[in-house]
C-alpha cells in the first residue's frame, strides 16, 4: 500500500509539495495538468516537468487524477476515435515518465456534485454537504452556486468554460440512456486496455457522485453490479477501479465493505479514496472527520477489508474539512487530510502488526 495526496499543481494548489512532504508516510502525490484542453494528448514536457517537481520533493507521482474523457466519447460521436487515439497517445506518454494508475470517471456533464460547499459542523469546521433540496433549481443555479463558493479555486471537472453552456451539454445527452453510455464506456475500454497493457498502466473508474441519477443523466457507475459489468466488458487487470468510499456510500444500498472485499479479491482495486460521510436523512449527507464514530462508515473495517485481501494499490484520503481557520480549494485543506491519513496509517500499522 502506498499512501498519497492529490496535489493540484504548482500553480493551481495552496498546499506545496514542501507541506506534503512533512505529512508522516505521505509517499506520493496524485497529480495532474490541468492546463491542457479535455480530449487532446498530454504533451511529454509538460508531463515530465509535473513529475520532477514531485520528485524534487522525494515523493512519488504515480498516480493521475484524472485524465478526463471527452463528451464526444461519452456521447458517442463519430469524432470520438480521434479522442480516444488522442488518449492513447496520453497513456503512452504518461507510462514513459512512471505512471501507474490513471484514475477516471464517466458522469455525462458533472464529475461531481455537492450543494453546499462550506456547510458548517457543530465545532465550527466547514464541510462539503449534499441534501437533494438542493438541486431542486435550475441548472444555471446549481452550477452557479458551486462554482461561486470555491473560494476562488478552479473545480477538478468543473471547467467554468465548458458549463457556462449547460443546456447544450444536456441537449447533447439527450439520447444517451444508461445502456448506450455502458455501449460507450465499453467501446472506449476495448480501445484502450490493449494500450495499459502493453506500458504497464492500469486504468481505475472513478464510481458515480453521487450514486444515482440526477438531473435526468445516465449512470453506469453506481454500486457492485455495474462495477462487476465493467470489470467484465474488458477482462483484464488494467481495466480496474478507483474506490471511493464516500461516493459508492453515497447511496445506503450500497454495502461499501462487500464492494471493497469482492474487488480487491478480483485484484481490480488500483487506487482507493478513504474518507467518511455522514448521512443526514435519506441520501443527504456531510464530508465527516475521517474518524468512525463522526460519520456512517466503519472506517476500521473498511481499512480492515483492504488489508485483508491483499490491497497493494494506493490510497489517499480523499478530502478533509476545512480547521483552523485555513481556506482554499473545497475538500483540499491540508490540516484535516493529514489528520485523516495519519489516522488511516494508525490503523493499517495496527492490522500489520496483528497480522
Ligand atoms: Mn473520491
Amino acid at each position: 500500500m502506498q499512501m498519497t495526496m492529490r496535489w493540484f499543481g504548482p500553480d493551481e494548489d495552496k498546499v506545496t509539495l514542501d507541506y506534503i512532504r512533512q505529512v508522516p508516510g505521505v509517499e506520493g502525490v496524485v497529480g495532474a495538468l490541468y492546463d491542457v484542453p479535455v480530449g487532446e494528448v498530454w504533451p511529454k514536457d509538460k508531463i515530465e516537468k509535473l513529475v520532477s517537481l514531485a520528485h524534487q520533493a522525494n515523493l512519488t507521482m504515480e498516480v493521475i487524477e484524472s485524465v478526463n474523457i471527452h463528451d464526444d466519447i461519452k456521447i458517442g460521436l463519430p469524432s470520438r476515435d480521434g479522442y480516444i487515439a488522442n488518449y492513447k497517445q496520453t497513456i503512452r506518454h504518461l507510462a514513459e515518465y512512471g505512471v501507474k494508475v490513471i484514475c477516471y470517471n464517466f458522469m455525462p456533464v458533472f464529475d461531481w456534485m455537492k450543494t453546499d460547499m462550506n456547510y458548517v459542523l457543530p465545532d465550527g469546521s466547514l464541510t462539503m454537504a449534499f441534501e437533494k433540496k438542493g438541486i431542486d433549481k435550475s441548472l444555471e443555479e446549481v452550477v452557479k452556486e458551486v462554482l461561486d463558493n470555491s473560494n476562488g479555486f478552479a473545480l477538478p471537472g468543473w471547467e467554468p468554460e465548458r458549463l457556462a453552456q449547460v443546456q447544450t451539454l444536456f441537449a447533447k445527452y439527450k439520447d444517451v440512456d444508461d445502456s448506450k453510455l455502458r455501449e460507450n464506456l465499453a467501446y472506449f475500454l476495448k480501445e484502450i486496455i490493449p494500450v495499459c497493457e502493453e506500458v504497464g498502466v492500469k486504468m481505475a473508474i472513478h464510481p458515480d457522485d453521487p450514486p444515482y441519477s440526477i438531473f435526468g443523466l445516465p449512470r453506469v457507475v453506481k454500486n457492485r453490479d455495474d462495477l462487476d459489468w465493467i470489470c467484465n466488458a474488458v477482462d483484464s487487470e488494467a481495466n480496474g477501479i478507483t474506490l471511493c468510499t464516500g461516493s459508492i456510500a453515497e447511496d445506503p444500498t450500497n454495502d461499501v465493505y462487500q464492494i471493497l472485499e469482492e474487488f480487491t479479491r478480483r485484484k481490480r482495486i488500483h487506487f482507493a479514496h478513504v474518507r467518511n460521510i455522514k448521512r443526514i436523512k435519506d441520501k443527504d449527507f456531510y464530508e465527516s472527520a475521517h474518524l468512525s464514530r463522526y460519520g456512517s462508515l466503519d472506517m476500521f473495517k473498511i481499512m480492515k477489508v483492504l488489508h485483508d485481501n491483499g490491497f497493494d494499490g494506493y490510497i489517499r484520503p480523499d478530502h478533509g474539512r476545512f480547521i483552523w481557520g485555513e481556506t482554499g480549494r473545497p475538500g483540499y485543506g491540508l490540516y484535516d487530510r493529514a489528520i485523516g491519513l495519519s489516522y488511516l496509517l494508525g490503523m493499517w500499522e495496527a492490522l500489520e502488526n496483528n497480522a
